[in-house]
């Protein structure tokens, strides 16, 4: 049979090695479903309940197999309601490729149902490459060109293929002028700065008595070069979020995350330092770096636009994490004084004492810290742990000890709600032997992510094993938005924007076929992991938390304690909960600071 352009298509993705596609079918894409369905054992398709969770599914498997993640939706609000995702995949630099079907090219133009200008809409998002096609003979070099720009800029690119179009049959370009002949194949290149320069970092780096690092998502693949790196230097590290996987928590002098979500000993260290180096990573909030002139900096990263962005670097580099610090690694000279780096583990120290005591304060009826402060150590290896935006990112970035081998996740340029879940699902595609565990707030469930929980009951099968946990902080609350509300903007809860319905959510896991646990005693926490890890199949915990806890930054200003004090005498309807609360978390951190 001869092939039409789908055939074409999905033969050509085929070569590209994609072997996975997320999405949900419809009637502007139908052609390249049959080309599917036409070649099986080629691409699996998998079916989401949502066009944005396939884009972050998408963006997800980018994110845990380093690889391009495809997904697929229809024309007009299949395409649009993947925009979400894909924003995720473009502001964590993630290669994510976008196919969207299209009214017939006869249709276009004519107010036509379900006809939008995807060009258009796509045109910020997938702004690196965005096509829709209009003859078969140039369907090869749009396949060609959208994935070798996805996968080597880093970019989310899309291509539109109007239906008409998909059931054409497929023709090579012609010789002919004005034809193009494009070809299958990427390796991504070897990126190092250049000796001098490299020699003009050394000698800054070697100049400092008090060196910071800032590793991120950048520095993934440079666990043992960042740990000699550290080593030589005899400084300490900070992990923004995206980066919490490039080194162990065990490590005396991995001060752990930075930033609102992050922790005393990443802010004491950037305070004090008179040297930074920052490694691949796009860390927004210049506040939580040192202040400017305070300290001496060097940058690697693999994109030049993402350099001296956050501070003014001395010398920046443009080059691969390992690859960059392995070059460098000869010309660091050891530090002569361990002082520095003594003062760090003291910080590190006294934070993980802090946050023990604040995990295990008590809470009504659960402190949402102690939910993963016990979830911890249970961890199995090589888990893959996601996280949803909410108070339980505070939690992942603080009291969630990574070890070494593991993989974590979260929307993070974006922060977008609903991530988790769809996360967890690519990471157990991805890696079907591992356990993959996903935090998530109840608003956050209640956006979308239960309704992923039947993405999982139908393919939970298949997986090497059962073992995917989805824990859920029911507080009842937007809360991570409430505390914003009152410590930024000085206002009380308002509980029209800020309550949320009770759901039963271990409930509607067990309607499903899942295994469903409730959890509202602290002494059942441990427990439940340990039901949850050993169980043989999927399983929500529903962990009723306390929504008075207060997700705290490293250190509250003025400013901050001021308007907080505000929103509580405008008369907050949980004030008596929260004073009680934030006096037990203030304390604990008294008494971790003995
Ligand atoms: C799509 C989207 N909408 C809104 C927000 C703003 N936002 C950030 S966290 C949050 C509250 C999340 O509530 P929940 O999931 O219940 O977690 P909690 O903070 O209560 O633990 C909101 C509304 C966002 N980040 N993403
Ligand atoms: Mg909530």
């Amino acid at each position: 049979m001869a092939q039409n352009v789908s055939d074409f298509l999905v033969d050509r993705l085929y070569q590209w090695g994609v072997r996975r596609i997320y999405g949900y079918p419809g009637d502007g894409i139908n052609g390249v479903f049959g080309a599917m369905q036409r070649a099986p054992g080629k691409i699996r398709f998998i079916q989401a309940r949502h066009e944005e969770m396939a884009a972050f599914m998408a963006a997800a498997h980018a994110k845990f197999t380093g690889e391009l993640g495809v997904c697929i939706a229809t024309s007009g609000p299949g395409a649009s309601h993947l925009v979400t995702g894909l924003y995720d995949a473009r502001l964590d630099h993630m290669p994510v490729l976008a196919i969207a079907g299209q009214q017939a090219t006869t249709a276009l133009g004519g107010h036509y149902q379900q006809e939008i200008d995807l060009v258009s809409m796509f045109k910020d998002v997938a702004g690196a490459f965005v096509q829709q096609a209009i003859a078969p003979a140039q369907v090869r070099h749009l396949v060609d060109r959208a994935v070798r720009t996805a996968i080597g800029e880093r970019r989310v690119t899309a291509l539109i293929l109007p239906n008409d179009i998909q059931e054409l049959p497929y023709e090579d370009p012609p010789a002919a002028h004005g034809s193009l002949h494009s070809g299958v194949g990427y390796s991504a290149p070897r990126v190092l700065p250049r000796e001098e320069d490299l020699r003009r970092a050394a000698e800054v780096l070697n100049a400092g008595h008090k060196v910071a690092i800032l590793v991120g998502a950048g520095a993934l693949g440079a666990t043992d070069e960042v740990i000699a790196v550290a080593e030589r230097l005899g400084a300490g590290v900070a992990k923004a979020l995206l980066g919490k996987a490039v080194l162990p928590d065990d490590l005396p002098w991995v001060t752990g995350s930075i930033g609102l979500l992050g922790t005393k000993a990443s802010d004491e260290m950037m305070r004090n330092c008179d040297t930074l180096l920052m490694i691949g990573s796009g860390f927004p909030y210049s506040e939580f770096l040192p202040k400017e002139g305070a300290a001496r900096g060097v940058q690697i990263d693999l994109k030049p636009d993402m350099l001296s962005l956050r501070y003014p670097m001395e010398v920046n580099l443009v080059g691969d994490a390992a690859d960059t610090l392995r070059a460098l690694l000869p010309l660091l000279k050891s530090k002569e004084s361990p002082t520095w780096r003594r003062r760090i583990e003291r910080w590190t120290a006294r934070w993980w004492e802090t946050t023990e005591a604040r995990a295990m304060a008590p809470a009504k009826p659960i402190n949402p810290q102690r939910v993963v402060w016990e979830m911890s150590p249970r961890v199995p290896d090589r888990a893959i742990v996601t996280s949803d935006s909410g108070s339980c990112a505070n939690w992942y970035a603080r009291d969630f000890k990574v070890r070494r081998g593991m993989m974590c996740s979260l929307s993070g340029g974006l922060s977008s709600m609903g991530a988790a879940v769809p996360y967890a699902i690519a990471a157990k595609f991805a890696h079907p032997d591992r356990a993959v565990i996903a935090l998530v707030g109840d608003g956050a469930m209640q956006m979308n992510n239960m309704a992923e929980l039947i993405t999982v009951a139908r393919y939970w099968r298949e997986w090497a094993n059962p073992h995917w946990i989805c824990a859920v902080f029911n507080n009842q609350d937007l809360n991570q938005v409430t505390y914003e509300q009152r410590a930024m903007e000085g206002n009380p809860k308002f509980e029209d924007s800020q309550d949320l319905p009770d759901v039963p959510y271990h409930q509607f896991a067990q309607s499903i076929g899942l295994a469903g646990i409730y959890v509202d005693r602290p002494e059942d926490i441990g427990p439940a992991w340990d039901q949850a890890l050993a169980a043989g199949k999927p399983v929500l915990i529903e962990f009723r938390t306390d929504p008075d806890t207060m997700p705290l930054p490293p250190h509250i200003t003025l400013q901050q304690a001021q308007k907080y004090g505000t929103a509580l005498l405008k008369g907050d309807p949980n004030e008596a909960g929260i004073i009680a609360q934030s006096v037990r978390q203030l304390l604990a951190g008294f008494t971790g600071s003995r």
